[in-house]
């Protein structure tokens, strides 16, 4: 059995869903064959957000651990790299909005995912699911955790991987009907993530095809 630690967000601004948590909590009821999945919900907070993720890593002495965020993205966007800076955009849950700052001090300027992420783009789009490899993960706090769990990785000298996907926002919510966001269903998300777990759990290499061909 490969262990995986999945995670979601907490609502934020606006919000008051968000299908992060959701496919997370979807993906622990029904994992795909082989895997066992722990689901952790993370605060969408500067700071405090790595130290949840910290935690539930090394209680859950994962294997495989996949962060999850909501973007207005297309359909199952597979990050490629998370970037050492705190630029946010808006106030996080607890008010704060860092600017410019580190989010380890004299860390590595960036990390890539450790996931297969073109292997596995490809893997969802072959069971007919839109998805692509993105290059930003942004600067708000899917970047910072996704930053935060690449650091942790790198430096605790065990074997895990792990990675970051943002995945679109729900039918349902405002913003798809206030600015036309695109969206998928909370259930055609979470059967693409299990694709992604099945195929990362299974390679630990990625394809080596041109970029465009997973975007
Ligand atoms: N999305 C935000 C933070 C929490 C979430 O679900 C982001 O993209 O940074």
């Amino acid at each position: 059995m490969t262990r995986v630690l999945v995670t979601g967000f907490d609502p934020f601004q606006q919000d008051t869903y968000n299908p992060s948590w959701a496919a997370a909590q979807l993906l622990e009821e029904k994992p795909p064959e082989e895997l066992d999945v722990t689901a952790v919900r993370l605060p969408c907070v500067f700071g405090k957000s790595i130290q949840v993720l910290r935690a539930a890593v090394l209680e859950t002495d994962a294997d495989l651990v996949l962060c999850l965020g909501l973007s207005p993205r297309r359909g199952i966007s597979i990050e490629r790299v998370a970037v050492n800076v705190d630029d946010s955009p808006g106030l996080d849950n607890d008010g704060r909005q860092p600017v410019d700052e580190p989010i380890v001090p004299d860390g590595p300027a960036a990390y890539f995912s450790t996931l297969p992420v073109k292997r596995c783009a490809a893997a969802v789009q072959q069971a007919g699911i839109y998805s692509e490899v993105s290059l930003t993960a942004g600067t708000f706090v899917c970047n910072h955790v996704f930053y935060g769990l690449m650091h942790l990785l790198a430096t605790e000298g065990k074997q895990r991987r792990g990675g970051f996907i943002h995945v679109p926002h729900t039918p349902e919510m405002p913003a798809v009907s206030a600015y036309g966001v695109p969206s998928m269903t909370v259930d055609t998300v979470t059967e693409g993530l299990r694709v992604v777990l099945t195929t990362a759990a299974a390679h630990d290499t990625d394809i080596k095809v041109p970029w465009g061909t997973t975007s």
